[in-house]
């Protein structure tokens, strides 16, 4: 398998997407160097990974077709940076949703030579991406949703729309009454919008398909990682991330459907003993800011290290499927109501104050058998970053082993970042 492993390219496809094609070539081969040695070097690995690998060996081929042809349908394809955008909605309007934020170092110099380089990767690279034409995702959506959770996204926002265009969700920043008042309204004006670009309103049924569409994938990650808790556990962290991240950019159906085989196969991996690391490992978890593709550094560092990662409080984690809509709503008013009151339980560090996620991470600390907490925040990142004072004392209280990490994408800090997470597991295992 790891020999035949490459992730595919198509110049002509990306040509027709008015890609940088010449610079683009190079990253096909850079990431199926990474990737092999990241996740195909692992042994005894669940043999339902195989789907999950082709959606990276395809990621910037048949995927990508996959969406330009929906677009060519007349189908909206919508671009999104925040958990909070109500994909719902999207799919409701039998449209593609796709997650944008970027996790690449190779996007972030062409970023800083418009944006300021004091602000978080995670949209400098995003922003990169587009500015130097080199994400065929980005290149294939009709117009993108952004949001007003933190400054440096509702500020790029602005610029953003010089080259796509961008709308903005007004997310509010704490959750009372007439916060949430407001972000129906929000709701309500997203979904108007996307009815306009299909020229056809959303009807009560055609939501709740999508809300059940959607609960079943939540559902099936909600099962994968209690199943991943298991100690010893059937499947390593990295494998996690990976299925995580890429629930951002695949169908949700057949997502669903390859989790849920997933899912057979790792108990039956229980039942017969077949684990992805020995009893004994050190088992971590790791909270905070997202991990977008291809950011595996954390992950790799810690399971390199010889321990292996058993939960993620993260967007790209838990916040994305902690909790579903109930579906017993009879008009559209009830359904919307009911969407947005789900979408409020995100507990965002934009939000203030924001004691949810403190409980939330000791709670899903002690699902996960975990035997310390990394929090992990991306540089200049100051919500995430501030919250971790909370957290570290929250830890302290319950007598959770704890270490705070900040981090962006580049590869400088790998080598002190070993040290600390030797360190830290040294700590752990006293
Ligand atoms: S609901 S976590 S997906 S905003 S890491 S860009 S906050 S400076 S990603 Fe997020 Fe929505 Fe919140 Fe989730 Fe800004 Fe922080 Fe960067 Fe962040």
């Amino acid at each position: 398998m790891s020999e035949a492993f490459q992730i595919k390219s198509d110049p002509a496809l990306w040509e027709s997407l008015d890609m940088d094609v010449e610079r683009f070539k190079a990253v096909p081969p850079a990431l199926t160097e990474a990737f092999t040695a990241i996740f195909l070097s692992q042994q005894n690995r669940p043999t339902g990974m195989a789907y999950f690998d082709d959606m990276v060996s395809n990621i910037f081929t048949g995927r990508i077709e996959e969406i330009v042809a929906a677009g060519q349908e007349g189908r909206p394809v919508v671009g999104t940076f925040c958990v909070y955008v109500p994909e719902e909605i999207i799919q409701a309007a039998n449209g593609v949703c796709i997650g944008l934020c970027g996790g690449s170092q190779g996007s972030i110099a062409d970023a800083e030579k418009i944006l300021p380089r004091n602000i978080c990767p995670m949209v400098k690279s995003a922003f990169g991406f587009k500015v130097g034409r080199i994400c065929p995702f980005f290149q294939a959506v009709d117009f993108v949703y952004g949001e007003t959770t933190c400054d440096a996204k509702k500020k790029t926002w602005e610029l953003l729309d010089q080259y796509v265009p961008t709308h903005v969700m007004e997310i509010p920043q704490m959750k009372r009454e007439r916060d949430l008042r407001l972000w129906i309204e929000e709701v309500k004006d997203f979904k108007r919008a996307i009815e306009a670009r299909v020229g056809k309103e959303i009807s009560e049924h055609d939501l709740k398909k999508a809300i059940a569409t959607l609960n079943a994938k939540r559902e099936a990650m909600q099962r994968l990682n209690s199943l991943r808790h298991h100690d010893p556990s059937p499947i390593s962290g990295r494998d996690m991330l990976l299925i995580q991240q890429i629930a951002f950019y695949d169908i949700p159906e057949r997502f669903t459907a390859k989790v849920n085989e997933l899912c057979d196969e790792l108990q039956e991996r229980i039942d017969q003993g077949s684990f992805a690391a020995a009893k004994g490992t050190p088992r971590l978890m790791v909270s905070g800011t997202p991990m977008a593709l291809p950011n595996w550094k954390l992950h790799n560092i810690i399971e390199g290290a010889g321990a292996i990662v058993v939960n993620e409080e993260s967007c790209i984690g838990t916040r994305y499927y902690k909790d579903t809509i109930a579906t017993d709503g009879a008009t559209m008013d009830d359904l919307l109501q009911k969407l947005t009151e789900r979408y409020m339980q995100i507990d965002c560090s934009c939000f203030t104050p924001n004691d949810d996620r403190i409980d939330q991470v000791i709670k899903e600390y002690r699902e996960s058998g975990a035997q310390g907490l990394i929090d992990y925040t991306l540089q200049f990142c100051h919500t995430y970053n501030i919250e971790a004072v909370k957290l570290r004392e929250a830890c302290a209280r319950e007598g959770i082993p704890f270490m705070a990490i900040e981090s962006d994408y580049s590869p400088e800090d790998v080598g002190q970042l070993q040290t600390r997470v030797e360190a830290f597991l040294e700590q752990v295992q006293e």
